[in-house]
């Protein structure tokens, strides 16, 4: 069979128009950085690093070791990338590396291993050159974390994980009104939005396609602010953060990683452009699947995926209104305002 066919559907590379998408408005900058690399007839895989890395070097509320620690004053930072040929690598809860994403790619092409995780990881990052950082907080990470303190009233909470709801929840949220006083405890511990009433994600996915047409995606993030130590959401998981099926398509996932995980969502919206979707529909689908398991409780959360298929069409779509990717390719430049389920 020819490798590109896919029942009736087939899908051929699209040589000599590379394209680039990320989340949020600081993939406007991040695709920079990969368009040095497309624009030179570089890899999608050479592209995604040297992107997201744009990110991991600027001051940002949930990326890099600029960001927002968790709920014991660390900044943990995972991070995943994969290739045109099924290779992957990642790292989690990672301390004290700025450029999580180039060490997941040495995971990937240095190891004979996927993923890399806490002080095995960090001795990896060092061993490979990675200089080890000072550890300290960002000014505006100590500010908010200070901030945060005050309002958490923070104290560990025994066997939270058997009272957790599941759901993070809106500031002014009533739902746990009657819950017990550990979930309650928990749920304010990762508020869903930030202090400015932003949400508490930004992470950085990045998925591309290069002039060969081979596809690459990749994540780097710090999690949710405040989070329990220790605590992953999807981007170190490949599969729920991020996925590459070269055949197909690539995705990036960005939100409550929980709920990504849940549904293998990067994966799901690949199988979903298999079964002939286009990418937005995908997306579409893969969103609204969460908000059927999540019910009510859809409406205190964000989740949204972005992905480009093997033809270079790209689309996106998100569980709540206000999330936007940023695309680069030879004819634009600019961000595309989102469509959500809610
Ligand atoms: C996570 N999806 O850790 C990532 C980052 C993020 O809300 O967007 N957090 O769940």
């Amino acid at each position: 069979m020819n490798p590109g066919a896919r029942g009736d559907r087939q899908f051929g590379p699209v040589m000599g128009q590379p394209v680039v998408i990320s989340t949020w408005d600081t993939g406007m900058a991040a695709n920079k950085g990969a368009w040095e690399v497309l624009s030179r007839n570089g890899s999608a895989l050479d592209a995604v690093e040297a992107g997201v890395r744009v990110t991991e070097s600027t001051l940002n509320c949930c990326v890099g070791l600029g960001a927002n620690p968790d709920r014991d004053g660390f900044v943990t930072l995972d991070a995943s990338i994969m290739d045109h040929q099924f290779n992957c690598g990642s790292v989690a809860f990672l301390e004290r590396i700025k450029h999580p994403i180039s060490v997941a790619r040495r995971v990937m092409e240095k190891t004979p291993h996927v993923m890399l995780v806490g002080v095995g990881a960090q001795q990896f990052a060092v061993a490979e050159g990675f200089p080890l950082e000072d550890g300290k907080l960002s000014e505006e990470a100590k500010k908010s974390y200070d901030q945060w303190l005050k309002k958490s009233e923070y104290k560990p909470v025994i066997n939270i994980e058997n009272t957790r709801s599941g759901s993070f929840v809106a500031p002014g949220n009533t739902d746990l009104a009657d819950a017990a006083p550990a979930t309650r405890e928990w749920a304010n511990a990762a508020p869903a939005r930030l202090p400015n009433g932003e949400w508490n994600h930004d992470t950085i996915g990045m998925v591309a396609m290069d002039a060969s047409g081979n596809l690459s995606g990749s994540v780097t993030t710090s999690g949710m602010g405040f989070k329990m130590r220790g605590r992953l959401g999807d981007s170190p998981i490949i599969g729920a953060g991020m996925f590459v099926d070269n055949e197909v398509g690539a995705v990036a996932a960005t939100g409550q990683g929980e709920d990504v995980i849940r549904i293998c969502g990067s994966h799901t919206v690949v199988e979903f452009m298999r079964q002939g979707m286009s990418p937005e529909q995908a997306c579409k689908a893969a969103v609204e699947r969460i908000a059927r398991i999540k019910k009510e409780k859809a409406k205190d959360i964000q989740v949204a995926f972005i992905a480009v298929n093997k033809k270079g069409e790209t689309g996106a779509y998100a569980l709540q209104k206000g999330f936007s990717y940023a695309i680069k390719n030879n004819n634009e430049e600019r961000m595309v305002e989102v469509k959500s389920v809610l």
